[in-house]
């Protein structure tokens, strides 16, 4: 399946996987490599070390090119930015910021930058600063989210740039006979590739505990809930105790510190631990769409394959 994007990066298929911390490791990133897609292995707040360890074991397991997601918060993303550039990683996707002061060196090293925006005008500087692409990720995603929906936003920033704009934020078919719909709506969007992150989360390869895998799995279209946007830091989740204190907290006025502690680790309490009470479970409003657990394989392959007949049927039945 050839697109610009797939063109771009060397991939069978234009499909990229979300960089998710704790979640996008070796493990999940080759696997999603090894279908076809673009791995990532996502740094999120993790050491720079952590990371290049990662990068190791991603390079033995697959050929295939493979990206690393630099969430911009993390304390040492000045350490893990030039350790892209020293393992000759060949794309990086950005989130939570402006990857700006970065650009320049990551660029002359021949490094494929595609940063993830919420917004035209973040789209648009990104562009200027020499973006090989962007991802415009809607508010339905799971994790730190911006405001506007995908389907408001794909289409604008399509507009906004000429680099190519890749989908992300509520596409997740999977256990149904029209696998492709979403990925099918988002092409029609002027999307030339999509990203996405839950579906992978629940896959057979996903190193997350099974208790974290199952409340995706069970999960229904009402069951996520954000925190955070009292503190400008809006993050999704599958609902639960912690979710419910969380809010709770907020709206009582709680500081900043006390809702920070209710939440620090609490990835890593559901991704590892196992803890989806305490834990932050993050997920997107698609998690009601995933019913089971498939291999990475599976997933890319059955999405691709049906999105093409999805548009022609679609088209037929309009014609009517
Ligand atoms: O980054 C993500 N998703 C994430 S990061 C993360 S770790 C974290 N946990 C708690 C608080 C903060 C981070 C969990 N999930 N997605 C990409 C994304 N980027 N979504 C939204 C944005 C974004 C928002 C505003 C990017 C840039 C931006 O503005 C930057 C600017 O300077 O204009």
């Amino acid at each position: 399946m050839k697109t610009v994007i797939t063109e771009l990066l060397g991939i069978e298929y234009p499909v990229i996987q979300g960089g998710m911390a704790w979640v996008g490791t070796a493990e999940l990133a080759a696997a999603v490599s090894e279908a076809g897609g673009l791995g990532i292995i996502g740094a999120g707040g993790a050491p720079a070390s952590w990371v290049e360890d990662q990068i190791h074991k991603v390079k033995e397991k697959t050929d295939k090119p493979f990206g690393v997601n630099l969430m911009l918060l993390n304390p040492e993303a000045d350490a893990i930015a030039d350790l892209l550039i020293k393992e000759g990683v060949k794309v990086v996707t950005t989130g939570a910021g402006n990857p700006e002061k970065y650009m320049e060196v990551w660029k002359k090293a021949g490094v494929r930058v595609i940063p993830v925006v919420a917004s035209t005008a973040l789209a648009k500087r990104m562009e200027k600063a020499g973006a090989d692409a962007v991802i415009a990720e809607g508010t339905e995603s799971g994790g730190h989210i911006g405001e506007t929906t995908t389907m408001a936003l794909v289409p604008q920033v399509v507009d906004a740039v000429n680099i190519p704009v890749i989908a992300a934020g509520g596409i997740a078919d999977e256990f149904n006979a029209y696998k492709g719909r979403g990925m099918a709506a988002a092409f029609m969007l002027g999307a030339k590739a999509i990203q996405m992150g839950t579906i992978f989360v629940a896959s057979k390869e996903s190193i997350v505990s099974d208790a974290y895998k199952n409340k995706v799995i069970k999960a229904r279209d009402i069951d996520t809930k954000v925190t955070g946007r009292t503190t400008g830091h809006p993050v999704r989740c599958l609902r639960n105790q912690q979710t419910r204190e969380y809010l709770k907290l907020e709206q009582e006025g709680a500081s900043f510190e006390e809702l920070e502690k209710l939440t620090l680790g609490g990835l890593r309490k559901a991704v590892v631990d196992g803890d989806v009470i305490h834990g932050s479970v993050m997920a997107g409003q698609i998690a009601g769409l995933v019913k089971d657990s498939r291999s990475c394989k599976e997933i890319i392959e059955g999405i691709c394959q049906e999105m093409k007949e999805i548009i022609l049927t679609q088209a037929e039945k309009i014609g009517r």
